[in-house]
């Protein structure tokens, strides 16, 4: 054992740069002694020396943080303020170690305290502040955004529990509390000084001012306290910590001691449990909007104290914002982006605040709006275009409503006007408000009517914003909607998560392949060299045997790492289509029966995914897998030849154990719904073949790769078109296919679910009578004649290498450092710093 109490710890010198091995350790004991308390040995946990690990090194991360922040203000470079209401940021040990070039040392460190670091990295929760995509997508641009040497923040809500915990009883879907932070979270650090307060409810009063003009003041009815909670962003191998700032809401007066000592106790506390309330829990509604005011008070929330702190931040610099002196410089030193609608409320309090209380006039306030402010879109999917109802702005935020009608007015009697004269329908279309039994307002058009750029995340995406989402908009302003192809970070998704491919990419490769992802192209020389194919394949076979092991853990099913590990890793939407999936391994599972002696590679289908609570058709998805793989798993007629694996509380800790065990990567949308997916490029960048539409970036990753090295199959964006147009008869394939109906009918029975027949018929009439939204059933065949010489491949082992090593060597365009730099380039235009 060693010996504790070495306490003299300088902790404010030593940077990453100058420390070693003896020097992390003292730290390290230091805070286990200090921080944690260990005052009788009852800390030698791994839980502790997970965290008292991570203290060590956010000591060091501070003090370069602290160095950025005093460059960043002396340099005034342009910062970007990014602003998404979710953060997928999964664990942070491994990440920050590996950016701040320490992850040797720490090892060395601790092995000689008698730990494993891999294995504390384990011990840490998720940090699961998001639904999917678009949180993760946020989280993989501030590590680029540093990487890069960008002066950025990100701005989000401090949820006190992020997304519901997943387990299965009996199949079904078990949602229990995130508690992510009950005992703390060492990377974060509470910052009260830059606390602000956050005005609601109320009306509006009109006065006339001495010049005839009329000023609106807002009496507000309620107020609360935003503080924010500050988690370091490390750079890869760069000089830059930037912040994450999220916000956690707080009673502006916690307690009524008036109340409390008249004895009403439950009602002292009111505030304090309504404003507590507002940053409580992310809500898990994924692209099915929720319309509650408590969402709307989240959203209002987090944009205010981020407006706000955004100007703050300018005038620390700058001095007062004023008209005559500085406010042309505004433009000039901060861009806000807005992921998705969700955000949509800052664009109104930042002109509330220039009007209001800056007393700017309306246009040198809308002016600056239009050059701070870009709105990125993350899908097409009617249900998941915001709208919020006008009442609900009239209760909740009476000013920002009459600011929202100002816009628009200007908007249809100018703009609108001016394109299309006397044009009732086309006002009617494009106004900010949408009239009807209730009149709500379209989040979407007052993003596109404000932001000087608007865009899609995937080529095919932004062709269809323009196209068939927003026209209109598209030919009033031409150079307004544009593209920027999404990306993912190959320092979490390859180098963190994958030693050993890592290794064998840095062995082989000289450049430094996690900042320059395109180097790994030098690799295509190598796809048929056998020496290398070898290496490559017996990685892949390696982590596929450490998924065995986990998935074992997990669910007790044993597997072969002799199969093919085929995965679908993403949220449970229809529109992704696990149900396609789903059915056709119903069909091989018939296919085996009728004929044990097939010819078929053993295969495992690996699935995890988290349906939305109160999404009852996904909710069945995974009720009728689970049972499905139940029966599957347990046939002893089909000799193992086929294993499906639900794995519950899918997050982001649990990809980066999947991803690079996989061979096949299920990337199956209904074309034209997918925005762009970015799961598909981690599992190709670990050297996963896609089995794919042609949807979202599966188009440009089929191009980067090849057509012969992607399975794609199913319609067209313009078929799944043609096909609504003529009218989509899902009845048809039943009758025609036998196979589809086989499949479909034995659905009704009680085969997968004994003595409980008509169980699973919710997902037989999710395709008849409901229709098949997502036409599944039209792109059956296809799918399965595409599995079929997937099958074939994989049989020619050389053949399957060559394309395995492919993926990995052409994904160099999704590094997310290239999506920020487009952004840069187009958008932003930031200087480093
Ligand atoms: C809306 C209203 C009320 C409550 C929640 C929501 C809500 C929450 C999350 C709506 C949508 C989301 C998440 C959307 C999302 O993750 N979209 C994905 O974004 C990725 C990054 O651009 C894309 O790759 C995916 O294609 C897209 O589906």
């Amino acid at each position: 054992m060693f010996t504790k109490a070495k306490t003299t710890v300088n902790k404010t010198t030593a940077s990453s740069s100058t420390i070693d091995a003896a020097e992390l350790t003292s730290r390290i004991e230091y805070h286990l002694q200090f921080t944690l308390g260990d005052i009788a040995d009852e800390k030698e946990t791994k839980s502790a020396y997970w965290q008292a690990t991570s203290l060590a090194l956010q000591d060091i991360i501070v003090n370069k943080l602290k160095a950025t922040k005093a460059r960043q203000f002396s340099s005034d470079a342009k910062s970007v303020n990014y602003l998404s209401l979710e953060y997928l940021m999964g664990r942070l040990l491994s990440n920050n170690l590996h950016n701040i070039n320490l992850y040797e040392i720490t090892d060395k460190a601790l092995k000689g305290l008698g730990f494993e670091l891999a294995d504390l990295c384990e011990q840490g929760p998720d940090l699961a502040l998001g639904n999917g995509g678009l949180g993760r997508l946020a989280a993989c641009f501030l590590d680029s955004l540093a990487t890069l040497d960008y002066n950025a923040m990100g701005y989000g809500i401090h949820y006190q529990h992020g997304l519901f915990k997943q387990a299965f009883a009996d199949g079904h879907q078990i949602e229990t509390p995130d508690m992510w932070r009950e005992f703390g979270n060492p990377w974060e650090v509470c910052r009260p000084e830059s606390a602000q307060a956050i005005k609601l409810y109320g009306e509006v009063e009109q006065v006339v001012q001495a010049n005839g003009s009329v000023k609106s003041i807002w009496h507000a009815g309620n107020a609360f306290r935003g503080v924010p909670w500050d988690i370091p962003i490390v750079g890869y191998q760069s000089d830059t910590v930037n912040t994450l700032r999220l916000w956690e809401c707080r009673a502006d007066n916690a307690f009524d001691w008036d109340k409390f000592n008249d004895g009403d106790y439950l009602h002292a506390l009111e505030d304090q449990v309504q404003a507590e309330s507002v940053s409580k829990v992310l809500y898990p509604n994924d692209e099915h909007d929720a319309g509650k005011e408590l969402r709307f008070i989240q959203q209002y929330f987090f944009c205010a104290c981020s407006v706000k702190d955004i100007i703050a931040r300018f005038e620390a610099k700058h001095g007062k914002l004023n008209l005559a002196k500085n406010i042309v410089l505004l433009a000039d030193k901060v861009a806000i982006q807005l992921n998705d609608t969700h955000p949509t409320l800052a664009i109104l309090e930042f002109m509330r605040v220039l009007l209001d209380e800056y007393e700017m006039t309306w246009n040198e306030a809308w002016n600056l709006a239009g050059k701070v402010f870009a709105y990125t879109n993350h899908t097409l999917l009617p249900e998941a275009l915001e709208k919020w109802s006008v009442a609900l702005f009239d209760k909740v935020l009476p000013r920002h409503l009459t600011i929202l009608y100002a816009i628009n007015e200007a908007f249809l009697n100018n703009d609108v006007a001016a394109k299309w004269p006397n044009d009732e329908a086309m006002r009617a279309r494009l106004s900010l408000i949408e009239e009807g039994e209730q009149r709500t307002v379209r989040m979407a058009h007052l993003c596109v009517v404000t932001a000087h750029k608007v865009n899609g995340v995937a080529q095919v995406h932004s062709d269809l914003v323009k196209s068939d989402l927003f026209p209109e908009f598209n030919a009033l302003w031409p150079n307004k909607l544009t593209n920027v192809t999404n990306g993912i970070t190959p320092r979490r998704w390859l180098k963190a998560c994958n030693p050993l491919l890592s290794k064998l990419l840095s062995k082989t490769i000289k450049e430094d392949w996690a900042k320059d992802l395109n180097s790994l192209k030098q690799l295509s020389a190598l796809a048929d060299d056998n020496n290398f194919q070898q290496q490559f394949m017996d990685i892949k076979l390696q982590n596929k045997i450490l998924l065995t092991k986990e998935i074992k853990a997990l669910t007790g099913i044993t597997v072969s790492p002799e199969a093919i590990f085929d995965v679908q890793i993403k949220r449970l939407h229809e529109y992704k289509r696990q149900h396609l999936n789903l059915l056709h391994i119903l069909a091989l599972y018939r296919r085996l029966l009728e004929n044990p002696e097939l010819d078929m590679h053993p295969r495992v289908f690996i699935f995890g995914a988290k349906a939305a609570p109160g999404y009852k058709l996904a909710k069945a998805i995974i009720y009728a897998t689970n049972k499905i793989a139940e029966k599957i798993n347990n046939d002893p007629r089909i000799n193992d030849k086929l294993k499906v694996v639900f794995l519950p509380n899918y997050r982001v800790s649990l990809a980066e154990k999947i991803i690079p065990a996989a061979d096949v990567s299920e990337q199956i949308s209904t074309a034209g719904k997918e925005a762009s997916g970015t799961g598909n490029m981690k599992l190709a960048l670990n050297g996963a073949v896609t089995i794919g539409t042609l949807d979202g970036a599966n188009i440009e990753i089929a191009e980067e790769v090849g057509s012969d090295n992607i399975f794609i199959f199913g319609l067209t964006v313009d078929e799944v078109k043609a096909l609504d147009n003529k009218g989509y008869n899902s009845q048809h394939y039943y009758e025609t296919n036998s196979e589809i109906k086989a499949c479909l009918d034995w659905l009704d029975t009680d085969y997968f679910t004994p003595g409980h027949e008509g169980e699973l018929s919710t997902l037989k009439h999710s395709f008849l009578d409901g229709g098949d939204p997502y036409k599944v059933l039209a792109d059956f065949q296809s799918y399965s004649d595409a599995h079929f010489a997937l099958g074939k491949a994989y049989q020619n082992k050389a053949q399957w290498a060559r394309m395995a090593i492919l993926n990995t060597a052409m994904m160099g365009k999704f590094n997310s450092d290239r999506s920020i730099e487009d952004y840069v380039d187009n958008i932003w235009h930031l200087t480093k710093s």
